[in-house]
Formats: C-alpha cells, structure tokens, sequence
C-alpha cells in the first residue's frame, strides 16, 4: 500500500520529476491533468507479456493505468483519482513502464 498520503504533484515536482517523462514519449492528456502514452510492440504477445507485468506492479502500488490494447499496440493513460489529477504514483509507474517495453 502507498507508504505515504497521496499528494498533486507541486510545480516544482513538475519541472523535476514530470519534464522528463514528458521528454520521453508521454504526453499531457487535454482537458484533464494526465499523461498518455501509445507503445507500439512487435506482435500481440509482446504487448500482452508487457501488460502482464505492469498490471502486477499496478496491484503492489494500488495504482491503476487506465489503457487500451489493440493487437500490438497499448495505449496508456496514466493520473490519480483520488487527487483529480497527477501524483507521484503516476510518475512511478510510468517509470516503470518506461523500463519494462518488451
Ligand atoms: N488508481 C489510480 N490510477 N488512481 C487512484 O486514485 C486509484 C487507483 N485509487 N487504484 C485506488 C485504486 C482506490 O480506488 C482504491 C479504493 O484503493
């Protein structure tokens, strides 16, 4: 479980922790405070081992990606609910995302 209350990410957490995710593929969602990601793989069974792991990942922080898989391709949309928008536990997975591309 999340080891501390979940809080927005502050302006300077933005500029730290946020800029470099957002210089490595994902994008501000519009209209709402999230980050997406469309990740292209080779074939349905590398997207699906993909999804495999980040969904066990998802269950350990309790933090869910909203996403979208057609054959090879996964879209992700990553915020947290519970704030309305952008935390720290949306900078975490999509990290780990970024890690685990098959
Ligand atoms: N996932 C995401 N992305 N945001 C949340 O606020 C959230 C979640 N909250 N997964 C968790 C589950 C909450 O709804 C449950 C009740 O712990």
């Amino acid at each position: 479980k999340n080891k501390t209350t979940t809080m927005a990410l502050t302006a300077d957490e933005r500029n730290t922790l946020l800029m470099p995710l957002l210089e490595n593929g994902w994008k501000m969602v519009n209209i709402r405070d999230a980050i997406n990601k469309v990740i292209t793989f080779k074939d349905f069974n590398k997207a699906f081992g993909f999804m495999t792991i980040v969904a066990l990942m998802a269950e350990k922080m309790n933090h869910h990606p909203e996403w979208f898989n057609v054959y090879n391709k996964v879209d992700i949309t990553l915020s947290t609910h519970d704030v309305g928008g952008l935390s720290n536990n949306d900078i975490k997975l999509a990290t780990f995302i970024d890690n685990n591309i098959l």
